[in-house]
């Protein structure tokens, strides 16, 4: 079977690499590869993967047809509809279906690093764009009692209140501070410190003493968040668990083996990008 990603652009993205590694783990034949799609192209591109005649059993879908995907696909399961984003497609009974695995992949990554995290009463996260949304999801389907969406620009952060509902609050960036206040959880989804403006330095030492902080970005591997909460001594987690675990239900799907996130997967992404870094 062959596999792909399409996005645009789509160079820096590390699921081949990741999808190679299973492939030759798992001793099984097939490819998957880069893809790169623009924009006005991607109706056409989701028109030839309907097509029996495609190579293709499937893929992903990256930044910026997440969107599109989930519009287009004949299919699509109740959690990527509800989303309204896609970033997994597979061929079925001459369908083409689409998931979305961001979310799984968050929670997945916690569960596996620090089992016992979703204990919390308050979890509290940053941005309110694509990649945030999946997981004000995941944290909301795994039942934590409060999810407080916090945003520059707190009209965007209300929106995804109402998309999602009870438990999300949304909050503007001066409520931030005193959220952490025993909250269990924060989660970066957002580029503050990452665009050349410094990151504010947050109180994460009145957050709970077992509070984890995590970022969504891996390129710095240690955002400025991740390394204050590191300097407190908290435990944090870092950004590329979730890029590793949202691809393994689609592997499952194309390849017919679930896969394993291992230490050897990790290192190999991490070796890439210290290479280009
Ligand atoms: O949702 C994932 C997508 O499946 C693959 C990806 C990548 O290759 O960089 C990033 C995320 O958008």
């Amino acid at each position: 079977p062959r596999a792909f990603v399409a996005g645009y652009p789509i160079k820096h993205s590390r699921s081949p690499m990741i999808h190679g590694h299973w492939l030759e783990t798992y001793g099984l034949s097939g490819s998957y590869e880069k893809i790169a799609v623009a924009p006005e192209g991607f109706a056409d591109f989701m028109l030839r993967l309907k097509d029996a005649d495609s190579p293709y059993r499937g893929g992903n879908i990256t930044i910026p047809h997440k969107e599109a995907a989930s519009k287009l696909a004949d299919r699509i399961d109740p959690v990527a509809e509800e989303l309204g984003a896609a970033n997994t497609l597979w061929r079925e009974d001459g369908l083409l279906h689409a998931t979305n695995t961001d979310g799984i992949g968050f929670v997945a990554n916690l569960d596996s690093q620090h089992p016992g995290w979703d204990k919390v009463e308050r979890a509290v996260v940053l941005g309110a764009g694509g990649a945030s949304r999946a997981i004000l999801q995941a944290l909301r389907d795994r039942g934590i009692p409060e999810v407080h969406v916090v945003n520059r620009t707190v009209e965007r952060a209300q929106e995804l209140v109402d998309r999602f509902g009870a438990p999300l609050q949304a909050h503007g960036m001066d409520a931030l501070n005193s959220l952490l206040e025993g909250a269990g959880l924060f989660v970066n989804t957002s580029s503050l410190g990452m665009d050349g403006t410094a990151a504010p330095v947050l109180p994460f030492d009145r957050m709970r003493e077992d509070a984890v902080v995590t970022d969504i970005v891996y390129v710095p591997l240690k955002t400025p968040f991740i390394q204050q909460a590191e300097q407190i001594g908290l435990p944090t987690v870092d950004g590329l668990g979730m890029l590793l675990h949202q691809a393994v239900p689609g592997f499952e799907r194309w390849f017919g083996q679930k896969p394993e996130v291992t230490a050897a997967l990790r290192q190999l992404v991490l070796d890439d990008i210290k290479a280009h870094a």
